[in-house]
């Protein structure tokens, strides 16, 4: 009955170089890890392997305005020319000025300090990011593919013409803006614990894309939209749904939860292709979100989204205890190629002195308080079915 799906896999070994900066959370290397992992416990060989290219500046500005990815593609950051010029380099830096004037850094969210710092590289690292994702999407719309994944993808934050949470481009938003040129509708969904708040902006008023997040909320957490009553606007009116919760989701409550609207999703808006941002700092023990998930569980999620028959693009995100996040996306890898992944870290592999400390691939994780009541709960899915009645798609 059930045939095997063909699974697609885009990876560029220069992804992992990048840094943004020493003390910043987000890790590009986790990517490189993720890919180790792939290949030492064998699952490289069930998938189609693809060598990620870079988006050009017009299939980024699809979505993002001019002005900004030319400024993005024009950054050089400051240690890079003091560096140039300390090696005796004195022809002029293309717009030196304008590059480092706190002015624009401001208008385009690029901050040394924080969430979005200016690196050496920063745009062909977004310019990565998004190639997986377009032509993860052109496999499926070619049906060369039944499932895509770019684990280099999925920075849902970037806005049109602005930088933020750790996100420069938002490949998501150019992906799904590749399907809808040949697919009626699209579901997005958003397990990273962070709501998926530039993609549903990109998407809130049309009525062919439903935007699905779970994420943390409430008490200043990041970046504070995507409570339950933001559902779209205009013909996008309850297009947008949102699940809002509290810290401590465990396996249970999360499955459930996830299950039970994901299938109200599918029955009323039946869409052609999925896009699914699968963030891994809804897991337990990230250093940013405060969910209590189990690889196991989170990887429930996604594979409870095959059972619809409907093409997937299966995307990365946020993640950042880094181990785990290899891990996890590594473990899901596996799932989509129905392999069961399990038992310890290859010792061979190149960064196998990173998981000395819990050397086995899935992690016992603490008891923590779910801060999300069984009520509570039950009062978000009413309030969400209530929502997804009033679409007829
Ligand atoms: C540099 C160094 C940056 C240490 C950022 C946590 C850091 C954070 C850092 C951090 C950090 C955020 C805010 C900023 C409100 C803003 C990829 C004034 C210890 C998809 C983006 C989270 C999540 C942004 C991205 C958030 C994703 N949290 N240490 N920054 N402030 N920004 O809270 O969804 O996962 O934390
Ligand atoms: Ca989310
Ligand atoms: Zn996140």
């Amino acid at each position: 009955m059930e045939t095997k799906k063909r699974v697609a896999y885009f990876y560029n070994n220069e992804i992992g170089n990048y840094n943004y900066g020493k003390l910043h959370l987000m890790n590009p290397k986790r990517i490189s890890m993720t890919h180790s992992l792939i290949v030492g416990y064998g699952v490289y060989k069930d998938l189609d392997v693809y060598t990620t290219r870079e988006a050009t500046k017009e299939e980024i500005m699809q979505f993002h305005d001019q002005d900004y990815v030319e400024y993005l593609s024009n950054y050089v950051s400051s240690t890079k020319i003091d560096f140039l010029r300390k090696n005796g380099c004195n022809a002029p830096i293309i717009d030196e000025e304008t590059k480092n004037d706190v002015e624009k850094k401001r208008q385009y969210g690029i901050d040394v300090q924080a969430d979005c710092p200016g690196f050496d590289g920063v745009y062909t690292f977004s310019q990565l990011s998004t190639g997986g994702s377009i032509d993860a999407a052109h496999l499926i719309i070619n049906n060369a593919a039944d499932i895509a994944i770019n684990w280099g993808g999925g920075l849902h934050h970037a806005k049109k013409g602005e930088a933020y949470g750790f996100c420069y481009v938002n490949d998501i938003v150019v992906c799904i803006l590749e399907l809808l040129k040949v697919f009626p509708r699209v579901l997005y969904i958003d397990i990273d614990v962070h709501h998926g708040d530039g993609v549903e902006e990109a998407f809130f008023t049309t009525n062919r894309v439903m935007t699905v997040s779970f994420h943390e909320f409430g008490e200043d957490f990041f970046p504070g939209t995507g409570g339950l009553n933001s559902s779209g606007e205009g013909l996008g009116k309850n297009y947008a749904v949102n699940v809002p919760l509290r810290p401590g989701m465990d396996d249970e409550s999360y499955k459930q939860l996830f299950k039970n609207v994901m299938n109200k999703v599918m029955e009323v808006f039946r869409p052609d292709v999925v896009v699914f941002q699968t963030g891994a700092d809804s897991l337990a023990n990230d250093k940013i979100g405060h969910f209590n998930l189990s690889i196991r569980g989170h990887g429930e999620c996604l594979m409870y989204m095959l059972r619809f028959n409907v093409p997937v693009v299966v995307l990365g995100g946020g993640g950042y205890t880094i181990q785990n996040v290899s891990r996890c996306w590594a473990y899901e890898t596996g799932l989509l190629v129905k392999k069961n992944l399990n038992g310890p870290i290859p010792v061979d592999d190149p960064f196998f002195h990173l998981y000395e400390k819990q050397n086995m691939l899935h992690v016992p994780i603490q008891q923590v308080e779910n801060k999300n009541s069984k009520e509570d709960l039950n009062k978000i899915q009413e309030e969400v079915f209530k929502q997804l009645k009033e679409v007829d798609a």
